[in-house]
């Protein structure tokens, strides 16, 4: 990986690579393992990426408020070999945050999550990040979770379950069999991040299978 950033804001940042196995000058600490970036300053890193699996990039500078306002994404690096990973025929991304208050799938908050399509019958890899800082219970309706992934290291044993707990910095990969049609909600079971006496909001969304 080789990532040239220019910083455009109005104040200084710096990227951290998280979770992945690099030299200490390119972890993007500022005060500890580089100067900040300083505003139209630019700062290369550069490092092979490493181990596979669901990982994340975000500022490691005045935190709260830059990750907060999405100063953040996901890290996908994909194995040498495709079979240490359980088959699957779609994949999608959901990054948990608080976005200033917010309670945010993928920076957006119900009604204007998008809701996940499946087929029936296919095999749906959601990779879970969590750069908020709260835990955020996942529940999805009508079918379970197959988890098998960790911070991107495969577990040992997989295990199912319909509420998977996602803590802030984590990662989980599952797996989704699509066997049941309908329009599924798919929410965090921290109610108050789901439901108000207005309806649903926050941290919902739906997977509908056709
Ligand atoms: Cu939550």
């Amino acid at each position: 990986m080789r990532v040239k950033v220019t910083n455009k804001l109005d104040q200084t940042t710096g990227v951290h690579w998280h979770g992945q196995r690099l030299t200490n000058d390119m972890d993007g600490v500022p005060f500890l393992t580089q100067p900040t970036i300083k505003p139209g300053e630019t700062f290369i890193y550069e490092f092979v990426a490493r181990p596979f699996g669901t990982h994340m990039y975000h500022s490691h500078h005045n935190a709260t408020e830059q990750v907060g306002r999405g100063m953040l994404g996901p890290l996908i690096v994909t194995p040498k070999d495709g079979g240490v990973d359980p088959r699957y025929d779609t994949e999608e991304v959901i990054v948990l945050n608080e976005q200033l208050g917010g309670l945010t799938l993928n920076g957006k908050g119900f009604p204007a999550t998008a809701p996940f399509m499946a087929k029936v019958g296919q095999r749906v890899r959601f990779r879970f990040l969590n750069e908020g800082q709260q835990i955020h219970p996942m529940h999805l309706h009508g079918m379970p979770f197959e988890v098998f992934a960790r911070d991107g290291y495969p577990l040992p044993q997989p295990f199912k379950c319909d509420t998977l707990n996602i803590a802030p910095g984590e990662r989980w990969d599952a797996i989704v069999v699509a066997d049941a049609p309908g329009a599924w909600a798919f929410h965090c079971h921290i109610l108050g991040h789901a439901e108000a006496s207005t309806g649903m909001f926050g941290m919902v969304t739906a997977l509908i299978v056709s």
